[in-house]
């Protein structure tokens, strides 16, 4: 890509490809979350959106669909999916 400047929604996009790397670098493979890396980013980059989910074991559990006890890129997009559906049905769910 050219040096043209990434607009908002592009910059958004590329920061939850990048924070899922800099932590799944952290320990074990490369490309993938541990239990342990998990915890770490949930507890730092996402306590707000998080604080409800309970335990973190499970939720990591319900994320891991191939069961290999990592997160993929995949499974970690599946979480993001997750909370965007909650906040805009938080935000929409005020009209009713
Ligand atoms: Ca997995």
């Amino acid at each position: 890509m050219a040096a043209c400047e990434l607009t908002e929604l592009e910059t958004a996009i590329e920061k939850i490809i990048s924070i899922f790397f800099t932590y799944a670098a952290r320990e074990g493979k490369k490309g993938t979350l541990t239990a342990g890396e998990f915890k770490e980013l949930v507890t730092l980059q996402l306590p707000n959106f998080m604080k409800d989910v309970g335990s973190l074991d499970e939720k990591m559990s319900s994320l891991d669909v191939n069961h290999d006890e990592e997160l993929k890129f995949s499974e970690y997009w599946r979480l993001i999916g997750e909370l965007a559906k909650d906040i805009k049905r938080e935000k929409v769910g005020k009209k009713k």
